[in-house]
Formats: structure tokens, sequence, C-alpha cells
């Protein structure tokens, strides 16, 4: 088992890592590049390289519009999320970010904007590969038949998701989630909420994020999110999401 994982572990490395661009490929700051089979247990307060280059999800994502949401908005919430620490005291080498989303009604709403902001698209790169990297385009083994039990098929869940980020009026996320009683569940959550924090409506471990607000894809879009919606399913990365579910 730990061989197969280590082959995989290093193969991914070499077959995402070996297409960056050089100027992807620059850690931001000091951080260390990060393997993009983690599944969400490396998530901390700063910003990590993306996994891949910016044009490397078209044609569903395209290039500028990566860019854009990867060097402007996602890293606007991470250094708003620095900024909040510092100014509500949060001791960062003590302090696990999932830790501090589990009480975010402690802080202050600009805490609870930019710590789930950060969070999430830290969450939503690692969930995303390349169209044509040869990924299963649906779960297997203990999560299809966790499916299967909570939502009838796989087709009935992926039913339910659409729904759920089709239907969060204004900007949000879609998620699926692994609830603390063991099942699977789809929801939503308004802004930069998400399933971990104390005061979502929606309660649980993530194992799959959909950002839905335009900035996510107007450029390419427009008004069209259920487009936007639909072409993201040939991304999602089953082993990663896999990963989450034994792991929640
Ligand atoms: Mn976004």
């Amino acid at each position: 088992m730990k061989s197969r994982r280590t082959f995989i572990k290093t193969a991914g490395l070499v077959s995402v890592f070996g297409a960056l661009s050089p100027s992807i490929a620059q850690p931001l700051g000091s951080a260390i590049p990060q393997s993009p089979l983690l599944g969400a247990e490396d998530i901390d307060f700063t910003q990590q390289p993306l996994p891949f280059s910016y044009a490397a999800l078209e044609p569903v994502i395209d290039s500028l519009t990566m860019e854009i949401h990867f060097t402007k908005h996602a890293a606007a919430y991470a250094k708003n999320l620095l900024d909040a620490c510092t100014a509500e005291k949060v001791d960062l080498t003590n302090t696990k970010l999932t830790a501090l989303l589990a009480k975010i009604s402690a802080y202050s709403t600009k805490m609870r904007n930019n710590a789930g902001g950060h969070y999430n698209h830290e969450f939503f790169w690692r969930t995303l590969v390349p169209v044509d990297n040869g990924h299963a385009r649906m779960p297997s083994g203990d999560l299809r038949e966790a499916m299967d039990s909570d939502f009838g098929s796989f087709e009935n869940f992926k039913t339910q998701f659409n729904e759920a980020a089709k239907s969060r009026f204004g900007s949000g996320w879609a998620w699926l989630i692994k609830t603390a009683d063991g099942k699977l569940k789809v929801g939503s959550t308004p802004n930069q909420d998400n399933p971990l924090m104390d005061l979502s409506e929606l309660k649980g471990t993530p194992l799959l994020g959909l950002d839905v607000w335009e900035h996510a894809y107007y450029l390419k879009y427009q008004n069209k999110r259920p487009d936007y919606i639909a072409a993201c399913w040939s991304l999602f990365n089953w082993e990663i999401i896999d990963r989450r579910f034994k792991n929640a």
C-alpha cells in the first residue's frame, strides 16, 4: 500500500511540476511547492504556488481568469487573512487554520471573509487537474459506494451538486461534504463561508468545493454560470476527493 501511494505521489509530482512554466514554479516567499496530491491537510495561512500553470485548465478555465483569480483575488484573501491575524493576535505558529475556522464566530467579519476566502481557494486549486490529464472522470471504490448509498447514484449526486451551484444566489461556493455522522451531503455557502465554520448552516468536512463567484468564470462565460459549472466536471480530481473522503 505504502509503496504504491509513494509511487503515485512521485509520478504525480513529475508529471504536474514538470509542466510548470518558470514563473509559476517560483515559490511565493519562503513557501515550498506542495504536492498537488495533498488533499487539504497541508493548507495553512500562506498562499502556496499553484500546482499547475495558468493555462493548464484551458479550455474550461481560461488563462487570464486563472491568473487574475490566483494573483489578485486569492492573493488578497491570503494577505488580508494575515493582517487580520496580526490585528486579532492569532498565534500563527500554534494555530491551525481549520481550528480557527471552527471558531470563526469569535472573530471579526474581516477574519471570516479572508480566512474562508484563503482556505476555500487553496482547497479549490488542489481539487483541479488539467482536462487531458488522463484522470478518472468519476469516483470509484468506497466513495462511489457511499454516493450510491447516500444519493442513489453518481448522476443523482451530480444533479444535486449542479443545482446547489446554480441556485446559490450572488456569490458563494457549492460543496460535497462528509458530515459528522459519516454521510455525504451536498449544499452551498454564501460569500467565502465554508462547512468548517461554526456559524455555517452546512457543516462537515469538505471533499469537493466549487467557486461560483463571478470572478471565477465571468471573462469566458459571462452570465452563463450553468455552462461554467457543467464544464468544471472535467477538472475534478477524484483521486484527491477520494483521499479526503477516506481521511475525513
Ligand atoms: Mn474565487
